[in-house]
């Protein structure tokens, strides 16, 4: 049989929750983040998204694009506090949940609680909870897997409501674009597209040998992808996998003894992190965003895992020396540490994962 999973995912959910909380911001193009120069925007309403306003846009491109644009500073602990009501609405449902990020949840109710058939019906009374309870809106998706199910969640935003059936699916993977595929960025759709793939259907006529070849392992799970395949459960709780931390420059650089200091700084902010936390892993990842937002990752295995300042610079000194920062300025840096060899301790294991994936940087 197969499963029944659903995705919910608040809409644009720290700006709905300030206008929710403040009347005078209905209506109107809001941003959420630090209107100064180094800011960035968290999110944007809807109003502020058709002038081109995006979640990680630069403040200064924002306020470009839409001029009338409204900052106003992120409230982390009322999105904390609305995070565990939905939930609690969830487990309502079934205590198989997933959380995303704070605003964002995998649910597999094919065993519900309440014993509900259909999927759809138990998608609708949650998002009918959520605008009862809290005057929010979300967006559910409703499909056999997860892949399915957070592609259904995002076609009828705002307050969508969207089932892909089985007999559905491979249509619908057919004239799926690859930039919508999960797990997909920027810069593996530039290398589908040199490689002739677009879409679902182009995809699928790849060979597992030739998606693997070119793409590592991940090659396989787009192979399945293509195919409707997705068998990853609905994962509770979560091993901790890495910590990282990132700091946003004051100004770009590209002078190599200000960037070593920086360099400096993020290794021991992380030596710290990785102490507070008992963690320790064998890769060390480099992360760079250059002035024109452009984003690089290096990494090195090694074989002791890596948790203090003296074992984790000399190895990300290493990797800054394989980038070319004189001709780019750095705009920010970020270290990783990540795979944890150690049997997971009660401290790695993550039971609600309150950061969003693309801060994985910074858990
Ligand atoms: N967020 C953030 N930085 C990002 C992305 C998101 O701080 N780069 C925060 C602000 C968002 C919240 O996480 O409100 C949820 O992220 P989503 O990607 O779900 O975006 P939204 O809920 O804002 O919009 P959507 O309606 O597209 O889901
Ligand atoms: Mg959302």
């Amino acid at each position: 049989m197969s499963r029944k999973i659903i995705h919910i995912d608040m809409d644009a959910f720290y700006a709905a929750v300030e206008q929710r909380d403040n009347p005078e911001l209905r209506g109107k193009p809001i941003a959420v983040g630090h209107a100064e120069e180094r800011g960035v925007v968290a999110t944007a309403s809807y109003e502020a998204r058709k002038f081109g306003v995006r979640s990680a846009m630069s403040s200064v491109k924002a306020k470009k694009l839409c001029p009338q644009l409204i900052f106003v500073e992120g409230r982390i602990g009322v999105y904390k506090e609305i995070s565990a009501h939905i939930h609690s609405i969830f487990h309502e449902y079934t205590d198989l949940i997933e959380p995303i990020s704070l605003d964002e949840a995998f649910l597999d109710v094919t065993n519900n609680k309440k014993g509900i058939e259909l999927a759809v019906d138990i998608a609708k009374e949650i998002k009918q909870r959520i605008r009862e309870e809290l005057n929010l809106v979300a967006s559910a998706g409703i499909s056999y897997n997860k892949f399915l199910a957070k592609i259904a969640s995002d076609l009828r935003k705002p307050d969508g409501l969207c089932t892909i059936h089985p007999d559905q699916a491979e249509e619908f993977i057919t004239r799926l674009p690859i930039e919508s595929f999960w797990g997909i960025g920027p810069v593996t759709a530039k290398k589908m597209h040199t490689l002739g793939i677009y879409n679902g259907e182009t995809l699928r006529q790849c060979s597992l040998d030739m998606l693997v070849r070119q793409f590592g392992k991940v090659g396989k799970i787009y192979y399945d992808f293509a195919r409707g395949i997705d068998e990853r459960p609905v994962e509770p709780i979560r091993i901790r996998k890495s910590i990282g931390c990132e700091r946003t420059l004051e100004k770009d650089i590209s002078l190599k003894s200000s960037v070593i200091i920086e360099l400096y700084h993020v290794a021991t902010e992380l030596a710290e992190r990785l102490k507070r936390k008992n963690f320790s892993g064998t890769t060390l990842t480099l992360k760079i965003k250059f002035h024109d937002f452009t984003q690089i990752t290096r990494s090195q295995s090694v074989a002791k895992p890596l948790g203090r300042l003296d074992e984790i610079l000399p190895i990300a000194k290493l990797l800054l020396n394989e980038v070319d920062y004189v001709n780019h300025p750095i705009r920010l840096i970020g270290l990783a540490v990540s795979n944890p060899k150690d049997e997971p301790g009660e401290e790695d294991i993550v039971k609600e994962k309150w950061i969003q994936l693309s801060f994985d940087f910074d858990n």
